[in-house]
This record gives C-alpha cells, structure tokens and sequence, in this order.
C-alpha cells in the first residue's frame, strides 16, 4: 500500500457514520454508469464519441494487460496526457488494478517529470508523442533506465507501446486484480506549492469521492449536463469541483476542448450543446472579450447555463458581466488540490455569487481564520485559513518536515490564504504562502530562485507577484549579480531556465536587477517591499 498520514480514528467513524465515507473505490463511478446507462455519451473528442460501455471497455482493456505485466496495489505511474479521452480511459485503468497515478499537466517539463518520479517511483509511464519531452526516446530511455518498466504513449505506431493500442486490445481483469480499499490512496494531486520541490497530494478513493459527490449536488449536475473541460484535466478544479468526474457521477457528458480559447470554444459549446464550463479568471476575461467584440457570439452560447470560476482572484465588475453579456449563471469556486472546496450557492442572492467565493462543501469541514498568534478572529476580520475536514488531506506525501508547518498539532492544514469570513462565506483577500498566481497556474517561488541561483553570475534571487491587469499576477525576478559580472539579458535567463527543463508559466515574465535586496529587520528578504516596489511601478 501507498504510505500517507490517515486521519484519526474517531474523525474517520465519523466521516463514515455521517455518510460522507462510504468505502466504494473511485472506480465504482464509471461502474455505475455501466449498470445504468451503459449506452449514454460519456465523452466527446474532437470527432470521437465515446460510450459508457466504450470508456469502460478500454479502461478495462488497460487495466487487464497492465495487470497481466504485475502491476498492482502498491505501485504508481507517472501519467502526462493532453485534454483527450485517454486521459480518463487511462485513469480509470489505473483505478481499477489498484495503481496510484500522478497526473502531471501537460505544460509541465523535464525538471517537473524527474521530481514526481524522483518521489514515487513509477513502474509505469503514460504520456504523448506530441510533448517535446516524448517526440523522441531519450528522456523515455531516462524513464526506463531509473525503473519504469513499462511506457506507453499516444501517438506511438510501436503497438507494444502504443497506449491506443493497449486500450482496444486487451481482455478480461486477471483474478485477484481489483482497486485498493477506499479508506487508501487512490491516487496523487499536485500542490500548486510554495517550496523548493513540488509536493503530491495523497487523496484516498472515500476523500475524494465524497467531494466529488457533494459537489455534483451543489452544482446541480444532472445526467442532461454537458460539460467543457477546457481547463488542464488533471486539475482538482477540473476534475472534481464537480468536475469531469462529477460528471460522470452523474451520468452526463464531458466534452473535451484542447484549451479555453474562446473562439474554439464557442464552437465546441454551439455544436456540442454544452452547459457546464469551469473557467480561471483571464479566461472568462477573453470570454468576455469575444462577446463584447461581436455580440452575435452570444448566440453560439445559448445552451451554456452555468459557469464555474475559480482558481485564481476573480473582480467583482468581471464577475457581474458574467450574466450580463454570456447569459449564463455563475458559481464562485475558492478550493484548492489538498482539499477543501468552497462554492457560492446556486440559490445565493446574487450579492453573494458576485463579491464571496463561496462556503465550504461539507457541514464537517472545519475553518479557521486566525491571526498572526494564532487566534481566531472575528468575522469581517482577514485572516490565515486553516481547515480540516472529511476530504482535507492529512500530509504531503513523504514530507514530515514539511508537513509540521503545514499542518498545526490538530491537524488543521493551513492553506496560505487569508481570507475573510461574512455571513458564512469566505471572500479571498490575500496570500501569505510564497506563491504567485499567474491566473491559476501556481508557482512556487523557492523553486524559480533556487534554479536562478544556480546560474554563475547570480548570487541573490527573489521571486515576487506584479499585479497584471490580465492574468491578475505575473512574476517578477529580482536578481543581485557577481561584482564585476556582465549584464544577463531576460531573454538569456529565461532560455537558461527551458533549457534546466522547467514549465514555461513559470518563467519570470519580468526581471529587475539590484545591487542588493532588501532585508526585513530579522534579515530575511523583504518580498513585500520588492512588491510594494513593483505596484508603484505600474501605476
Ligand atoms: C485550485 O487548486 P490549486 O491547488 O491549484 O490552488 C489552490 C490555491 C488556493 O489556496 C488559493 O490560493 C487559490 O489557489 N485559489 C483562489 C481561488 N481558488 C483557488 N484564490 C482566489 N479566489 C479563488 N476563487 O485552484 C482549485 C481547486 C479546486 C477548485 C477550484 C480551484
């Protein structure tokens, strides 16, 4: 089995009296659909269409010929899919003997690949020919010589490792295979992070699949819902709040879209009758533009009838023209990869929907938003948020140093936001984790001034949040040079960094050069006055 910090006893009894636990595996999602609408659309894919019975088949497919090479409880995979159905043939295949993946995105890179294998050792590789890492078999042989036994990719004509061809040939599940008991690991979310290394997230079958399920009933996810997922796959939002896997909870349809361009997208929804889309912030922003630019747009999104937006800041005037100009409703999303998920109401006043990013799923679902010593304030008050609940995580996989100043002696994970609590919902209101939120996407600031340093002429490097009128931050680079080195260009550092293997949404998109940085009176650097530095800087 895959280690990870369980809950207590006494909370776990209760997670399960209360209904939340139910200890069916994750699988059971799809197995359901099988058993009730096994003819229903499931997925659409560009052209594809995909059944129940068609996803269940070729996941089954997988799921027996992956099992027939030994893999089984205990063992993971390394997965990096673009937004295609194999994404979620693939995963179910996983579910169903047991194997815990790590969904990379598919921007992520080298240096991204080597850290999660670096921390769970994957016997198995899915990935796409049409990643640069992937076009050729030099990081693959990499794989393989540090103990992948298996690669499968799409877009291979090998058919040994072709992964379309493991899906549509396979054959029935080996006795003794099946998925891990719900109360385990069923597998990994990416943290978007604040340290050096990026940390996974074990989430276990009963966790996640009670988040799934309550949120199908929040969101009013029904069998006749048809859902864009034009967010990466692999993102918590994405894939559970409600999410694709919500979806098929519900017996609905996901349709794929490569990306959340709107063009393409307005298409997708005319064609494919959609009504469902999560989006993050700038891209409601290009949304939003698209109509404005050509009103008659609009009428391609006639049969949208609920937008989901979280991930990221979204501005209350954004947010109020969500109705207004796209005809849709709209639902704040305030969650986050280790657990917790906040929604606005389907039913709140629309005071609520457009200036609160929601409360919290579960009846169960502890807060607490405490000041610097720790103690709670009042509400109206900012504050740090600290939970814990019935699918909150208990630990960062193998990060026992991490995990004490992530999580107090109760067990409440605290999640570097401050927020601020008003009749009941909570309104965003800042950060203190050493993040920036480049429109969603997460960057660990420690990572990029790590590999910043590791270039010859640096010595010092800070990495700090601009406020950006579109993404809503972007990132800035502070760096101090060796006395006497030559200028370094933006486009030397940042080339410098691709080559290190790094995603691109984490190259600096600025880079500001000081003689030195600024300390605070304990000597650490003062991030908030480089900030400070940067905000007067663009007014
Ligand atoms: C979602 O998950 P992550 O893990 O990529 O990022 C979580 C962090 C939060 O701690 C917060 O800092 C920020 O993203 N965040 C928001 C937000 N939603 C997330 N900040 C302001 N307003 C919001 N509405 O981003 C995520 C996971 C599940 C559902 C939705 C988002």
């Amino acid at each position: 089995m895959i280690e990870f910090n369980p809950w207590p006893h006494d909370l776990a009894q209760h997670y399960r009296k209360a209904g939340y636990w139910i200890d069916q595996p994750l699988s059971h999602i799809l197995d359901a659909q099988l058993a009730a609408n096994p003819q229903a659309e499931a997925l659409v894919c560009g052209s594809r269409r995909l059944s129940y019975a068609d996803l269940d088949r070729q996941s089954r497919n997988l799921a027996a010929r992956l099992a027939l090479c030994g893999l089984g409880h205990g063992d993971t995979a390394l997965v990096q899919l673009p937004n295609v159905a194999e994404f979620f043939v693939t995963f179910f295949a996983l579910l169903r003997i047991g194997v815990a993946p790590v969904n990379a995105l598919f921007s992520h890179r080298r240096l991204e690949l080597t850290e999660y294998a670096r921390q769970i050792q994957p016997r198995v590789v899915i990935a796409a020919r049409e990643h640069e890492l992937f076009r050729d078999d030099t990081f693959a042989d990499e794989l393989r010589a540090g103990g992948v036994a298996q690669l499968l990719l799409l877009g291979e004509d090998d058919p040994e490792r072709s992964l379309t061809h493991w899906l549509t040939h396979g054959g029935d599940l080996p006795d003794g295979a099946g998925p891990t008991p719900a109360d385990q690991v069923a597998f990994f979310q990416l943290s978007g992070g604040s340290t050096g290394t990026p940390k996974l997230i074990p989430r276990t079958h009963n966790d996640y699949d009670y988040s799934i399920r309550a949120s199908v009933g929040i969101c009013g996810v029904t069998s006749a819902t048809r859902f864009l997922c034009a967010l990466p796959a692999a993102h918590n939002f994405t894939m559970s709040s409600p999410g694709t896997l919500g979806v098929f909870h519900a017996g609905g349809a996901v349709v794929m879209a490569p990306s959340p361009e709107p063009l393409s997208c307005f298409e997708i929804v005319a064609r494919e009758h959609v009504t469902m889309v999560p989006l993050v912030p700038p891209a409601v922003a290009l949304w939003l533009r698209a109509v404005e630019e050509d009103p008659s747009r609009r009428t391609m999104l006639g049969s949208l009838d609920l937008m989901l937006v979280g991930g990221a800041s979204f501005a209350e005037a954004t947010a109020r023209r969500v109705p207004e100009l796209l005809g849709c409703r709209l639902q704040q999303v305030f969650g986050m990869a280790e657990g917790l998920v906040n929604y606005t109401r389907l039913d709140d006043p629309a005071e609520v929907i457009f200036t609160m990013q929601g409360r919290p799923i579960s009846p169960d679902d502890e807060i607490r938003i405490v000041d610097e010593d720790g103690d709670d304030v009042p509400d109206g008050t900012p504050g740090a948020l600290a939970t814990r609940g019935p699918y909150t995580f208990r630990g960062y996989y193998r990060s026992p140093e991490h995990n004490a100043q992530a999580f107090d002696s109760e067990g409440f994970y605290y999640s570097g936001d401050v927020v601020v609590r008003q009749g009941g919902n909570l309104r965003v209101v800042g950060r203190i984790k050493d993040q920036i939120n480049r429109g969603g996407e997460k960057i660990a600031a420690e990572e990029i001034e790590n590999l910043l340093v590791r270039f010859p002429d640096i010595t010092h490097a800070a990495l700090v949040a601009a406020p950006d009128a579109h993404l809503g931050e972007k990132s800035c680079a502070f760096l101090v040079l060796r006395e006497g080195a030559g200028k370094l260009s933006p486009p030397t550092l940042r080339r410098y960094l691709l080559e290190l293997g790094v995603a691109e949404y984490k190259l600096p998109d600025r880079f500001r050069f000081l003689p030195e940085l600024p300390l605070t009176a304990v000597g650490k650097i003062d991030k908030r006055r480089l900030r400070d530095s940067l905000a007067t800087e663009t007014a």
